[in-house]
Order: structure tokens, then C-alpha cells, then sequence
């Protein structure tokens, strides 16, 4: 039976994978610079304007986008200096702007090199890597895009916008909506407050049900760049090992020509051929490859090769040439009755989960605090974390490609809690947003499982029929890698489970039920495991647990809220973990990586305190425990042959 599973997933990832992932429509290739592209970023200042009236309508009625936001007379005041990439709300001393909801307005003008602007064989494109949560964007007035949901990228292509003139810049106006509904993703609701002798006319505010700030703006940068008019719209890579030989199946798509050839090349670490083919679709073979294996799985973890795509198309113009780079790591990813497979070996999660999150500027994105995190994290001996509760920067997941880093890839489903929200409106879009982001991620060795969810309300009757049709879905749009979301509900009512390949399961023992009670922690995680393993035959993450814990608080014995008692809650979770892993417990995620900002609300001291570092990334006490916990488990998973393995140094924490 176990091998039996094991044997399926393996055997119908490859036959699938043409099928699967050519249900995706066009490409949201990462955009880099080649031979045949360039790209310009627009990050820095921008003008910045929040819609303060009454509807928060006036920047439509007076066409902000028509003339440079700083020209138009506005009610709602001058325009600001805001930086992009960040979220908006915390860079400023004006409460009415951290906490706004409805329309704010970005503009910047971007200067164009001449050839973009005159060589109508170029292409330009204009690329949001997230505006949070609705956005529309114009170009010199003219309205070039839409977009919903605010963390996964969107394109226009504005070439004859910007070569219909003499223009060499253009202004760039993005009006971005943070106003959630029973059917955004996440979901959230305004709530009017109509009893005047409480509050003022036209009072609200938007109420949530998941717990993280619902930070806002351009979180991720904003960029031009160009192809070719004829150019590699998208590449889907699936890779599969035989004895010793990587197999890379590669699809390619093409836009802008009928008549093109294809050649493609795999260069090793050091640049050398290693394969090549041609056509759009192939298969490429590496004899006696080098697996992408984890960080402290293997002496050489997250080796990556380059596949090179060579586009010669013929056009009315003449012929054009492309040329894309893409890293592809070669490993295979396996569900068991018991085991989580990567490379035909039991992987065990030991990590966290994260936010994205940080002071001042909130959700947007920060080359120091990604590389801080990173290096935390193997100092950690963290091997793995879940993108909760929503598809993290594309910068990062190259970051987990080149560590070794596994990504459990989560969608935006978070806070799923109305049965509104399990409505066929929402199944709709959340199918969209999974296509979305496997549109966008399919090619990471890192990511080895989707969640399509945090914590749904998944024992209401609409949850059965909703988790099995997005489960479906997501599976026939990438048939290489399991599918899960993750419960909080019991194994006896939960209706989306039985679709599920792994099953995720978030408690808090001793936190939000019997607290300060650490004492029962043990029966009662032991029960939950048995409970659901018995249930369900599935392997199982405990992909949350932890204890809000301020920094500097001490108390021994220990009480809630103090280092100790995190640690100590910790302890009890680990004494339970470490019978149930010999079983069919694959893994662990603490929930959180750092401390992060919420709502504000009587049970949170300026956000969310479970981080095991704080929110400027300083080490609670619980980060030493859990440390040597996860250098121990990485030892005991170390599966190569050599002598040599993975081993915590002090002052020197990464050997690899
Ligand atoms: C959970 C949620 C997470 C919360 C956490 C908590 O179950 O998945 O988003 O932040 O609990 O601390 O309450």
C-alpha cells in the first residue's frame, strides 16, 4: 500500500505534466535581462494621494489619472512622498492613513531609453509585482490594466502607448482598492454603523477573520521591460530521475509568430552543456545528475542548472531572436501513507512559518530583511517554511531555490470563515488565484506542495464540495506536486480533508484552550494525531503551534506571555513530536518565524508575539532551544553517503 502510493505519484506526475500545466493560459515569466531583454525598475518615490472623501469616489469623478496627480485640487489634500516598494500605512504620522480603507493613488513618470520608444520591433511591458488588494493602472491617462488580489504580478503591454508619439516618458498612475468582501482573497467586511448616538454619519469600519494586518499599497517593485516582438511567453519545467539520470520535460510557449524554431540548453553549475534539444516541447536527459536536494540534507544541497531558451522566429520585419534563462533544480516529490518523499527520501519539515512583515514598511518588499531572514533561518537549521498566509515575493522563492529552502506555496485563502465566502463566487475566483500562482511559481524546485488555504471554516456543509473542486483544480493544473490546505477544525467534522495528500493541522494547546495548563499538552497532541492518522492514512504536518511571548518578560515558574513559558510549551509539543515522527508526523512549522503586526484588538500587545524572534529579528529564548532541536532532527535526516554531517558551529553556522 505504501509503496503502492508512493509509486502513483510518480508514475502519473510525468504523463501529466503536459496535460496539467498547458491548462495555464500565457506566462508570467520572472522578468530578466538578456540579450534580447531589458528591464528598468521604478522603484523610489512616488506621488501618493489616499481618496479621503466621503465615497472615496473623487479621483474617479475629477479623472486623477487624466493630469499629474500633484495639479489636481483635491479635497482630500496634496499629494505625499511614498516610497515603493511598502505598504502605506505605517510610513507616515497621519493615524487617518495607517488604518484607511478604500482608493489611494500612486503616479511616477518613467523616462524611456529612445530604442524602447522607436524600435517597434520592442516591446514594452509594465510589471506590478503586487498592489494591494484591487488596482487600476493607467499610462498617460489611458487605462492599460486591472487587477485583483494583492500578491501575485500583472503585466501590460504598453508598446503602442508608448511609440505613438514623440513622448520618451510616460506617467504611470496606479489606483490600488484595499477593501475586502465575502469574496476577496483573504475575505474580510465593512461594517456600517448606523446608530448615530454612538458613532458619526457614514461611520465603518472592515472587520477580518484572519490575523494579520491588512497592510496595503505597492508591496513589491514596479517595473518596465522589454522582448522582442515575437518572444518566450512561458516555460513549464517538470523534472523526474531514472536510476542516475535527470529527466527535464520542458514546454514552451511562443507569442507573437507562427513560424519559429527552438533550441534549448542545460548548463550545469560551472556553464557547461550538460543537454540539449529543440522544439517546444521535449525532453532533456542528464546522465548522472546532480539532484536539488534541502538545505542539511545532502553536502551539496539546492544545486541548480540553467536552461537556456533560444528563440529564432520569423516575423513580417524579419527574423527575431529571444533568449530566456531559467534555473531548473532536478528532484522528485512523493506522498506516502506515512512518508513525504523528495528524491525518493523521507523529508522531515523542521522550520517555521513566516510573514511578510516589518516596521515601517510593512508588507513591502526589502532586499536587507530578505537576506536577514535567510541567513536566521540557517542559522536556525531550518529547512522549510509555509508562505502563510498568502504567495511571498519572487525574489524570495528564488532565495529557497538557491538554500535549499522547501516552500509549503500558500494562496490567500485565508480567513475563510462565512459561509458567503465558500460560495461558488469565491470557489470562481480562489480557481483563478490558483492558476495565478502556479502560473507564477510552477518552476521552483523549492516549492514541493500547494495549500490552497489557512484554517477555512472547513466543517460547514459548502466546504466539502469547495475544497474538493479547488483541490481538483489545482492538482489538474500542476499534477507534479500534493495539494493540501490547513485545518484547525476536528478530524471528525472537517469536510475538506479527505482531498487533501497531507494533512496540515494548526493547534495551541495550552494557548488558547486549558492555558497556562501546559501539562495537558502531551495527551492532547498525541490525541489529535492518533485521531487523524486513524481517520485518514495521510502523513501529517503539525503546521502550527507556539505561545505569544513578549520579549524581556521572564517568569519561573514559568507563566503565559514570558520566554519561559514559551519554551516550555515548545518542550512538551517536541516530546510528542518525536514519538509521532517515527510514525507518520512529517513535519513541524512553529508558528512564527518573528513577531508581526495585526489589528489591534485586547488579545494583542501591538501584534501578533509568537515569533520566535522579535519583529526586528533579535532572538527570543525559545530560537536557542529550537535550534539545537532542528541541527539534531537535520542529522538524523541526513541521507548522503559522505561522512560528513550537518553539524551547528558556533560563530560559523553554516558549513555548507
Ligand atoms: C492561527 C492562524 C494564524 C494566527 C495564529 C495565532 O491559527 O493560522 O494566522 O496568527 O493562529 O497566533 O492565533
Amino acid at each position: 500500500m505504501l509503496r503502492e502510493r508512493a509509486g502513483a505519484w510518480a508514475v502519473l506526475g510525468p504523463l501529466l505534466w503536459g496535460c496539467g500545466l498547458a491548462l495555464l493560459q500565457g506566462g508570467m515569466l520572472y522578468p530578466r535581462e538578456s540579450r534580447s531583454r531589458e528591464r528598468k525598475e521604478l522603484d523610489g518615490l512616488w506621488s501618493f494621494r489616499a481618496d479621503f472623501s466621503d465615497n472615496r469616489r473623487q479621483g474617479f469623478e475629477q479623472q486623477w489619472y487624466r493630469a499629474p496627480l500633484r495639479e489636481v485640487r483635491a479635497l482630500s489634500g496634496p499629494t505625499l512622498d511614498m516610497p515603493v516598494p511598502s505598504s502605506f500605512n505605517d510610513v507616515g504620522q497621519d493615524g487617518r492613513l495607517r488604518s484607511f480603507v478604500g482608493w489611494v493613488w500612486y503616479e511616477r513618470e518613467a523616462t524611456l531609453p529612445q530604442r524602447w520608444t522607436q524600435d517597434l520591433g520592442t516591446r514594452v511591458v509594465l510589471r506590478i509585482g503586487s498592489a494591494h488588494y484591487y488596482a487600476i493602472v493607467w499610462v498617460n491617462g489611458v487605462h492599460v490594466a486591472e487587477h485583483e488580489g494583492g500578491h501575485l504580478p500583472f503585466e501590460a503591454d504598453i508598446s503602442k502607448l508608448v511609440q505613438s508619439g514623440p513622448l520618451s516618458s510616460c506617467r504611470i498612475t496606479i489606483a490600488i482598492n484595499n477593501t475586502l468582501s465575502p469574496y476577496t482573497l483573504p475575505p474580510g467586511t465593512i461594517l456600517y454603523q448606523t446608530d448615530t448616538s454612538k458613532y458619526p454619519k457614514g461611520y465603518f469600519v472592515q472587520n477580518t477573520n484572519f490575523d494579520f494586518f491588512n497592510y496595503a499599497g505597492l508591496h513589491r517593485s514596479v517595473l518596465l521591460y522589454t522582448t522582442p516582438i515575437s518572444y518566450i511567453d512561458d516555460i513549464t519545467i517538470t523534472t523526474d530521475v531514472d536510476q542516475d539520470i535527470g529527466l527535464v520535460n520542458y514546454q514552451i510557449f511562443i507569442q507573437g509568430s507562427e513560424l519559429f524554431q527552438l533550441e534549448v540548453f542545460l548548463l550545469d553549475a560551472d556553464g557547461r552543456t550538460v543537454a540539449q534539444g529543440t522544439g517546444g516541447q521535449g525532453q532533456l536527459q542528464v546522465p548522472r545528475a546532480h539532484l536539488w536536494w534541502p538545505y542539511l540534507m545532502h553536502e551539496h544541497p539546492a544545486y541548480l542548472y540553467s536552461l537556456e531558451v533560444r528563440l529564432t522566429a520569423q516575423t513580417a520585419d524579419g527574423p527575431v531572436s529571444d533568449f530566456y534563462t531559467l534555473p531548473v533544480g532536478i528532484r522528485t516529490v512523493a506522498v506516502t501513507e506515512s512518508r513525504f518523499l523528495i528524491n525518493g527520501k523521507p523529508f522531515y519539515f523542521h522550520g517555521v512559518n513566516k510573514h511578510e512583515d516589518a516596521d515601517i514598511r510593512g508588507k513591502g518588499f526589502d532586499w536587507p530583511l530578505l537576506v536577514k531572514d535567510f541567513n536566521l533561518l540557517r542559522w536556525l537549521g531550518a529547512n522549510a517554511f509555509r508562505t502563510s498566509h498568502y504567495p511571498y515575493a519572487e525574489e524570495l522563492m528564488q532565495l529557497c531555490d538557491r538554500y535549499g529552502i522547501v516552500v509549503i506555496d500558500e494562496s490567500p485563502g485565508a480567513g475563510i470563515a462565512l459561509a458567503q465566502s465558500l460560495s461558488n463566487v469565491s470557489l470562481q475566483h480562489h480557481l483563478e488565484v490558483m492558476e495565478e500562482m502556479v502560473r507564477r511559481d510552477k518552476n521552483h524546485p523549492a516549492v514541493v506542495m500547494w495549500s490552497v488555504a489557512n484554517e477555512p471554516a472547513s466543517s460547514l456543509k459548502p466546504a466539502g464540495y469547495y475544497f474538493k473542486t479547488l483541490i481538483a483544480h489545482t492538482k489538474a493544473l500542476d499534477p507534479s506536486r500534493p495539494v493540501t490546505f490547513v485545518t484547525k477544525s476536528s478530524y471528525e467534522a472537517d469536510l475538506g480533508v479527505p482531498y487533501v495528500d497531507v494533512i496540515c493541522v494548526n493547534s495551541y494547546y495550552s494557548w488558547y484552550h486549558d492555558y497556562g495548563h501546559m501539562e495537558v499538552i502531551q495527551l492532547q497532541l498525541a490525541t489529535q494525531f492518533e485521531n487523524w492518522y486513524r481517520t485518514y492514512q495521510k502523513p501529517i504536518i503539525q503546521s502550527e503551534y507556539g505561545a505569544e511571548t513578549i520579549a524581556g518578560f521572564h517568569q519561573d515558574p514559568p507563566l503565559m506571555f514570558s520566554e519561559e513559558y514559551q519554551k516550555g510549551l515548545l518542550e512538551q509539543y517536541h516530546l510528542v513530536l518525536d514519538q509521532k515522527r517515527k510514525e507518520y508526523v512529517v513535519g513541524e512549522l512553529i508558528w512564527n518565524f518573528a513577531d508581526f503586526m495585526t489589528d489591534q484588538s485586547p488579545q494583542r500587545a501591538i501584534g501578533n508575539r509568537k515569533g520566535i524572534f522579535t519583529r526586528q529579528r533579535q532572538p527570543k529564548s525559545a530560537a536557542f532551544l529550537l535550534r539545537e532541536r532542528y541541527w539534531k532532527l537535520a542529522n538524523e535526516t541526513w541521507h548522503h553517503q559522505s561522512a560528513v554531517k550537518p553539524q551547528c558551529v558556533e560563530n560559523s553556522p553554516f558549513i555548507f
